[in-house]
């Protein structure tokens, strides 16, 4: 067993059953000219965590420990997106219109994939899922119970949206998280924040959160 220094007390992990899970690190949420950015949104602050995403990476990839990278997307005819997603957000640009980047959110379009810094390797796991949990009509459930995986380390954006939707869901699965508190982010800082106070309290009600620098030191490699 290895231990993270985390809030709101200490993270014991045993590495034969810790996954790292990196969340919608795509073109379209944090390059500049992508969706998000069309949508008025500061992807600086997105493009921030790219380097500490990246040390995590490093880090589960040196200790051999297993990744899996989601992508939030949906099929070309958009049949697993529900006018109640498609319809809501800006009206100027959807998913599935044309955008700058390809149709926005559609599987295969280069807004979709993940920023190349942040490729996955072959090997690792690349999910794609339809719903802002990677849970929702996707193959996590049995993935993980394939891999052996009983907790995971979070990572990626947004952090009060997919990251912690997914999280939420886990907890309740009863998989042990614990989110990379410099490795996520949101277009909004004061969003970041109480999402990861909302994870952390009542005795980590959702899971656990602690700086990459903390992850990568107990991996031990
Ligand atoms: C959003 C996400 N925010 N990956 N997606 O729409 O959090």
């Amino acid at each position: 067993m290895a231990t993270i220094p985390a809030d709101p007390f200490d993270f014991t992990f045993d590495p034969g059953t810790l996954a790292l899970v990196v969340i919608d690190m795509q073109r379209d949420f944090i390059e500049p000219g992508g969706f998000g950015a069309s949508l008025g949104n500061d992807v600086s602050l997105l493009q921030a965590i790219v380097p500490t995403v990246r040390q995590l990476l490093d880090g589960f990839r040196a200790a051999g420990l297993p990744i899996i990278h989601t992508r939030e997307c949906h099929r070309p005819d958009l049949s697993d997106c529900p006018p109640a997603k498609r319809l809501r957000g800006a009206p100027s640009l959807r998913i599935g219109d044309a955008g700058p980047m390809g149709r926005v959110l559609i599987a295969g379009a280069p807004g979709a994939d993940i920023i190349p810094e942040l490729a996955p390797l072959p090997g690792e796991i690349v999910l794609d899922k339809p719903g802002k949990g990677a849970f929702h009509a996707t193959d996590l459930a049995a993935i993980l119970t394939r891999c052996g995986i009983r907790q995971m380390v979070f990572a990626g954006v947004t952090t009060e949206v997919c990251v912690q939707t997914t999280m939420r869901e886990a907890n309740d699965r009863g998989y042990e998280c614990l989110i990379a508190t410099d490795a996520t982010e949101s277009y909004f800082p004061d969003f970041k924040e109480a999402a990861i106070r909302m994870i952390t309290a009542q005795g980590g009600i959702v899971g656990w959160a602690a700086p990459t620098a903390a992850i990568v030191e107990a991996l031990d490699v």
